[in-house]
């Protein structure tokens, strides 16, 4: 009996080779994914939430002395979470467990610093085992993030440390069912509580955690998780925290010259095309500036416009999107933010809601072998397991697309066949129009997925050419659509003067309000630059007369203008360059300090008249390579310019990381005169900038 059984094994084996030989299938070609990678692949957009003691302080970054008695939300509810990321169509939700300062969400066995010592529940509460049921109810896969860094630990920088820390991803790992992803972040080392010691602590992030080991660890306790971030992960960083990836985004990477320090994080947009392992690329970013939830930032949850960009710029460029929600301190995700949320998800569907390329004739310059069974029908199968391949060495090749009558386009979608690796370096897509061959694209690395954006052209066909490719080509579907008009928002500005100018794209119209009412087509149309020098809320629309679309609404808040600002003194440098941080315009700067300067700097405002205040924001550069970022500050405000009264100090927390305006609130004041104290800046740099210096009002 064994032995038939072997007999027929056998045969089934040889058969299998055999018939894999006549079907000559293609090779892979250099690194592939792993299955687990292929998976966590087609999750594509999933949820971030970032909810701890810093919701409740106020901050960025805890610097590890906060008590966890602080932790308090009124109406915790994980559900709520949960039902807003699967009505979004995401896939999955990653909670921060424990950030930098070291509280943790779940009553973790080697702490006193968790949700154990909080009012919340009475102590009895487990945020992380709740959202681990949570998300089994809604079908959610559950990623966790364990901050490496630790500023409350007293044994962090030690080998204790690094045994607190693998045992509680220990916990982590074997008590919540599948954990999808587990997230490393880098931000790791410098000054915090430790145990009261109170010191900066720098540590070797290669040497110290031994991420060799560690992973080793993970891989035992939760096969099926998937590590991104630090150390030999499975998936990358995109190299910012605006969630977009380059167009040109290769799936691979050169870890080891990463792990070895060789690589400039700006790499990760792009990737390596000549990387040695399979690392994808995965965009995070928050729906608000800040990744935690701060009042402040209640109305300035990001643009439609700019989460649609966003989508287009990670998923639409072969990189996942990780879209944080800050829970507030209630314990809920904002109904601002769940609002913004659907209008994106909304636009998503309306954009890919109906398919255009199944159904037309369609035809390759090169099938492999001539066999069906890699066809260019494969492309419009609406299956991702079948596939169009050229024969071996032809990296060249085009498929047209026949329509029955001239179709309106404006999104091509493609994939490639990953499994068998990422191939394609160089691609155009024509349109025929009127009998006459455009370009309407011309593009790089396509991956898992590649979506353009293109001019409306009413095509009686469409041609994609592969110019270029590592190996032959082996591509899983192409699809196109009409997706509605998108008419982006106006921008609106106002000079120092009180000078407001708004513009828009060719043809559309601006129509605005400054009673704070949401504008219609009714509404004052603009029709060039005016005064106005009022604080005021702005509300503008675009329209598109045409096809009577509108944009989303800008909101932009006048406070009190600059008119009568002066600077009155700085502690080095020009002092009509310093003009610069107020201009109303933070794009352009001041910079200032240098070895001969050293910190503190500081520039003193006078406002012109007595104002009641209750904050101010600094507004970073924004763009370049040398940001000269501010990391620790003094706010002063005065009447008389005599008595000055400390109103806030601390440090812009992830400043480097997340460049975005640094919102400082306190207590009430009457105030004319400002004083702005740089105390250090990131790195060791030794000039700062500011792009812009504003105060907030009561
Ligand atoms: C950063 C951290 O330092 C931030 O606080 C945040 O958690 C973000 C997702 O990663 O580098
Ligand atoms: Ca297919």
């Amino acid at each position: 009996m064994k032995k038939l059984f072997l007999l027929l094994n056998f045969f089934s084996i040889f058969y299998f080779v055999h018939s894999q030989e006549l079907i000559n299938e293609p090779k892979p070609f250099g690194p592939v994914p792993t299955q687990k990678q292929l998976d966590w692949q087609e999750m594509e957009f999933y949820a971030f939430i970032h909810f701890s003691l810093n919701t409740f302080t106020n901050k960025e970054w805890g610097f590890g002395d906060e008590s966890p008695q602080l932790f308090s939300p009124t109406d915790l509810d994980v559900r709520q979470w949960a039902r807003i990321v699967k009505d979004a169509g995401m896939k999955g939700i990653i909670l921060v467990a424990k950030h930098h300062d070291g509280f943790c969400l779940w009553p973790s066995a080697y702490t006193e610093r968790s949700v154990k010592n909080s009012p919340w529940k009475n102590g009895k509460g487990d945020v992380v085992k709740e959202l681990a049921e949570a998300c089994k109810e809604y079908n959610l896969k559950l990623g966790l993030y364990l901050s490496p860094w630790d500023r409350n630990h007293p044994q962090y920088g030690k080998p204790e440390y690094i045994t607190y820390f693998r045992n509680q991803l220990k916990e982590l790992l074997t008590n919540h069912g599948d954990v999808f992803e587990m997230w490393f972040d880098g931000a790791n080392g410098g000054d915090g509580y430790y145990g009261g010691a109170n010191e900066i602590r720098k540590i070797n992030t290669m040497e110290y955690y031994n991420w060799e080991e560690t992973y080793k660890m993970i891989y035992n306790l939760a096969p099926n998780t998937l590590v991104w971030g630090i150390g030999p992960s499975e998936a990358r960083w995109i190299g910012n925290e605006d969630g977009y990836a380059n167009k040109t985004n290769w799936s691979l990477l050169r870890q080891k010259d990463d792990l070895a320090g060789k690589v400039h994080y700006t790499e990760y947009m792009s990737g390596h095309e000549d990387g040695e392992k399979w690392v994808s690329g995965e965009a995070d970013v928050s729906i608000r500036p800040g990744w935690f939830y701060h009042a402040a930032e209640d109305d300035k949850v990001r643009s439609l416009d700019e989460l649609v960009d966003i989508y287009y710029k990670s998923v639409g460029r072969n990189a996942n999107l990780l879209l944080n929600l800050p829970v507030d301190k209630r314990g809920l995700v904002n109904e601002n933010d769940e609002k913004r949320l659907k209008e994106l998800v909304a636009v998503i569907k309306a954009d890919f809601k109906t398919e255009l390329l199944r159904g037309t004739k369609v035809k390759a310059s090169n099938i492999r072998d001539n066999n069906r069974l890699f066809s260019a029908e494969n492309l419009i199968d609406g299956d991702k397991n079948t596939y169009w391949a050229t024969d071996d060495g032809v990296k060249n090749a085009s498929i047209e697309f026949q329509f029955e009558k001239p179709t309106a386009i404006n999104r091509i979608l493609l994939q490639e066949y990953i499994k068998l690796g990422q191939r394609v370096k160089a691609f155009t897509v024509e349109a025929e129009v009127d009998g006459e061959w455009l370009i309407v694209a011309n593009e790089t690395t396509i991956g898992y997925k590649r979506i353009l954006r293109i001019n409306r052209v009413k095509a009686t066909a469409l041609r994609v050419s592969i110019t270029n490719a590592k190996a032959n080509i082996v591509l899983s579907e192409i699809k196109a659509y009409n997706a509605p008009t998108f008419v982006k928002m106006p921008i609106v500005q106002r000079d120092k003067n009180g000078v407001v100018t708004m513009e828009t794209i060719g043809g559309n119209a601006i129509y605005y309000t400054v009673d704070g009412t949401e504008p219609t087509e009714k509404s004052q149309l603009y029709q060039g630059t005016f005064m106005f020098d009022k604080t005021a809320v702005v509300k503008a629309i675009a329209r598109n007369t045409s096809e009577q679309i509108n944009s989303a609404v800008k909101t932009v808040k006048f406070g009190l203008s600059k008119t009568n600002w002066k600077i009155w003194k700085v502690s080095s440098g020009d002092i009509k360059e310093a003009e610069k941080v107020i201009d109303e315009n933070p794009e352009t700067n001041w910079t200032f300090g240098d070895s001969t300067h050293k910190f503190p700097q500081e520039v003193f405002i006078d406002m012109g008249k007595v104002s009641k205040i209750k904050g101010f924001s600094y507004m970073p550069l924004q763009m370049g390579d040398q940001l000269n970022l501010i990391s620790n500050y003094e706010f002063y405000t005065s009447k008389d310019a005599k008595k000055w009264t400390k109103q806030s100090e601390g440090e812009f927390s992830n400043i480097k990381n997340n460049p975005i305006e640094q919102l400082k609130i306190f207590k009430k004041v009457k105030a004319r005169y400002l004083r702005f104290v740089a105390l250090s800046a990131i790195g060791k740099g030794e000039r700062v900038s500011i792009g812009e210096l504003s105060v907030i009002e009561e």
